[in-house]
């Protein structure tokens, strides 16, 4: 199917919930649980080239996030993974649940920017209510190799200036908006976050299960202890307006809460596999 000018395939319950996934990217860009609306947020400027990141959805940042340099080379901002196109393996049932799987091998084109040999995986799991993106990374080759990821997740809000996130109290955080130039310097949070202007930050959130309240429509966020970072980010009116991929009040649309995996590298052996997972979870509580 082609999805906002994107190939994709779509996962669909019984009952009424749906997603879809570009093959670019294996990137989630519509969760539509049965009982709501939908819950992410895809730019209606979105690049669909086929490789300039698409902006909206669930992106994964691999192998590296932001622009941070991994094993001495410049790798594009947030890797490549969100660029490329990925292979679809299939889709299984599993109970009520539908599986899409994904994967992404190492090639000219990767090894050329990574010199790493990969076998990457994407498992969109869609669930009465509930949605999950795990990602796996095996290491094919013989070399060790180091890497940094996020689920780069943008949910859809009604406004962010009304919108709370809740479940960071006591947490610390980097500011990448204030501290840019004092990468060591921690801040702790205090109560629930709210979004008055550009936000982005990265959280110590180790495990902690975080609510996104907006208007009468909760959300749970539930992350891998693998995942011991939380991104949020908003880019506010004035990095919105100049980010030719959002439409001008856009940013007040979407807010991206991250899993994510940063601050310390992960140092994959030959022969090992790394996981971990991302859910969202839309069911009354
Ligand atoms: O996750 C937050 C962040 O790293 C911000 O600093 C901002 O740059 C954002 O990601 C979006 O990056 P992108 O390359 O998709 O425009």
């Amino acid at each position: 199917m082609n999805f906002h000018g994107h190939p994709a395939r779509a996962l669909a319950l019984p009952g009424g919930d749906r997603c879809v996934v570009a093959l670019q990217g294996a990137q989630v860009l519509s969760w539509t649980p049965a009982d709501g609306g939908e819950r992410l947020y895809l730019s209606p400027r979105a690049a669909h080239d086929g490789t300039t990141a698409i902006r909206g959805g669930i992106p994964l940042c691999f192998p590296q996030f932001n622009q941070r340099v991994l094993e001495g080379r410049t790798l594009p901002k947030h890797g490549f993974a969100r660029n490329v196109r990925w292979a679809e393996l299939g889709q299984e049932a599993q109970g009520e649940d539908r599986i899409a799987l994904f994967v992404l091998r190492d090639d000219e084109a990767t090894r050329a920017l990574w010199p790493a040999s990969f076998d990457a995986r994407v498992a969109v799991r869609l669930s009465p209510g509930r949605l999950a993106v795990g990602f796996s990374v095996r290491n094919t080759g013989a070399q060790s190799f180091a890497f940094a990821l996020a689920l780069h997740s943008y949910l859809r809000v009604a406004d962010v200036a009304t919108a709370r996130l809740h479940g960071l109290d006591g947490a610390s955080f980097w500011d990448a908006v204030s501290d840019l130039q004092q990468p060591q310097r921690r801040r702790v949070q205090g109560g629930a976050l709210a979004f008055r202007g550009e936000t982005d930050r990265v959280y110590a959130s180790g495990g902690r299960s975080l609510r996104l309240q907006d208007g009468g429509r909760p959300l749970v966020l539930t992350q891998s202890a693998s995942m011991p970072e939380t991104v949020v980010w908003n880019p506010g009116a004035a990095l919105g307006a100049q980010l030719a991929d959002l439409p001008p009040e856009g940013w007040r649309e979407m807010l991206c809460v991250e899993a994510a995996c940063i601050d310390t590298p992960v140092v994959l052996p030959p022969g090992h596999t790394w996981q971990g997972w991302q859910a969202l979870d839309a069911r009354s509580r």
